[in-house]
C-alpha cells in the first residue's frame, strides 16, 4: 500500500534527525583531531597520536547502530573517533590525552589505549593487528552467552600481513562467531602503500579464505558505509556468523603526529594524490546529499560547526583544569 502523506513527512523527519546527529559527530572528529594536533604542538599532549581526518565515516557509519550496551568494540591505535562515537565524552578522551585523573583510562593510557567499557568500547590497542585476536575471544564469549549482541573489530590494512590476524580469522570463521570486521583501508601502513606491500590487494578474498563473507565498500560515504553496515549486522544477529567489510578510505594527514606533511617531507605520496581523495571528502559529501535533499541550509551547518568548536573548547577546558592521576595510584590496575 502506497504511504500517506503524513507516513512520507514523519519517515522524513526521523532521516533528517539521524543525519543531522552523524552529520554532527563526523565534525566533532575533524575538529576534535585539528584541535588535539594543535595541543601537541603546544606541548599539552605528550606520547604519541594518530588521527582519523578522512576516515570519519568509518565511524559514523557504523558505531550509532550498535546496541550500546551489550555490543562491543576493539580498534587500534587510532583510536579517538571510536571513542567519541561510542559515546565517550570528549571531555574525557581530551583528559586522556593529557595524562589527567579524569580521562577514560585514569589517565595512564594515553591516545592509543582509549577505553570505555561501560560504553561498550573495549579499546584501542598499540599492536598492529593486536585487536583482531581479542575479537576471538569477545566474540566466543558472546556466542557462549548465548546472545545477540555483536563484537565490531576495527583495523589497518597493514594488519592484514600479519599471521595472528589470519589465525584469528580461521578460528572465527570455523565457530562462526558474531564479529564485524571493518577493514580500515586508508590505502597506507605508515608510509608503505597496499600496492607494496601486498601481494594479493583484494583483502575481501583473504576474508572469504576463512568462511568469512564479506564486500568492499566505499568508506567516503557515510550513506553507502552505513547501509552495508547495516546489512552486515542484520546477517550477523540473525545468522550468528561473522562479516567482513573492507572500507576504502584515505588518512588526510601523516600517519602519526611524528609524519607530518605540512613540512613537506613525505615521501611515499603527491600532494596531487591527497588533494584528489579530498574531493570526495565524507563530511562534504554528507553536507551536500542533506543540502540537496532539504535537511540542511548552510546556516545550519554553520551553526553545527559553531556548536562542536564550544563543545572541543569545553574539553579542553575539562582536561586542563583536572589533576594528573594521584603517585599512589601508580600501581593501581596493573593485576586485576
Ligand atoms: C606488531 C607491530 N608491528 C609494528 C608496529 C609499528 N607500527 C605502528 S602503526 C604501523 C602501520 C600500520 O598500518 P595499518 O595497519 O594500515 O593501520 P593505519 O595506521 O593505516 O591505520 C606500524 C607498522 C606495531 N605497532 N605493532
Amino acid at each position: 500500500m502506497a504511504k500517506t502523506v503524513a507516513e512520507r513527512s514523519s519517515e522524513d523527519d526521523i532521516q533528517r534527525q539521524e543525519l543531522t546527529e552523524l552529520y554532527r559527530l563526523m565534525v566533532l572528529i575533524r575538529r576534535f583531531e585539528e584541535t588535539v594536533y594543535q595541543k601537541f604542538h603546544e606541548a599539552k599532549i605528550g606520547g604519541y597520536l594518530h588521527r582519523y581526518d578522512g576516515q570519519e565515516a568509518l565511524v559514523a557509519g557504523i558505531i550509532p547502530q550498535l546496541q550500546l550496551p551489550g555490543d562491543y568494540i576493539l580498534c587500534t591505535y587510532r583510536d579517538h573517533a571510536h571513542a567519541l562515537a561510542c559515546g565517550t565524552s570528549p571531555g574525557a578522551v581530551m583528559a586522556e590525552l593529557m595524562g589527567r585523573a579524569t580521562g577514560c583510562a585514569g589517565g595512564k593510557g594515553g591516545s592509543m589505549h582509549l577505553i570505555d567499557p561501560e560504553n561498550g568500547f573495549l579499546g584501542g590497542d598499540g599492536i598492529v593487528g593486536g585487536p583482531v585476536p581479542v575479537s576471538l575471544g569477545v566474540g566466543y564469549a558472546i556466542k557462549y552467552r548465548g546472545t545477540k549482541n555483536v563484537c565490531v573489530c576495527y583495523f589497518g590494512d597493514g594488519a592484514m600481513n600479519q599471521g595472528g590476524v589470519h589465525e584469528a580469522f580461521n578460528m572465527v570463521g570455523l565457530y562462526k562467531l558474531p564479529v564485524l570486521y571493518i577493514l580500515e583501508n586508508n590505502q597506507f601502513a605508515m608510509g608503505t602503500s597496499v600496492s607494496r606491500s601486498t601481494a594479493q590487494p583484494d583483502f575481501v578474498k583473504k576474508a572469504e579464505a576463512h568462511g568469512i563473507r564479506g564486500e568492499r565498500v566505499d568508506g567516503m560515504d557515510l550513506l553507502v558505509v552505513r547501509e552495508a553496515a547495516s546489512r552486515a549486522l542484520d546477517h550477523i544477529r540473525t545468522t550468528g556468523e561473522p562479516y567482513f567489510l573492507e572500507l576504502n578510505c584515505y588518512r588526510y594527514v601523516g600517519h602519526g603526529i611524528g609524519d607530518d606533511n605540512t613540512k613537506g617531507w613525505q615521501t611515499y605520496r603527491t600532494e596531487d594524490e591527497v588533494a584528489e581523495w579530498k574531493l570526495r571528502d565524507p563530511i562534504a559529501k554528507l553536507r551536500d546529499t542533506m543540502e540537496a535533499r532539504g535537511y540542511l541550509t548552510p546556516e545550519q551547518a554553520e551553526k553545527i560547526d559553531e556548536e562542536v568548536r564550544e563543545e572541543v573548547h569545553a574539553a579542553i577546558v575539562f582536561a586542563e583544569s583536572s589533576p594528573e592521576p594521584a603517585l599512589d595510584s601508580l600501581y593501581d590496575h596493573v593485576y586485576s
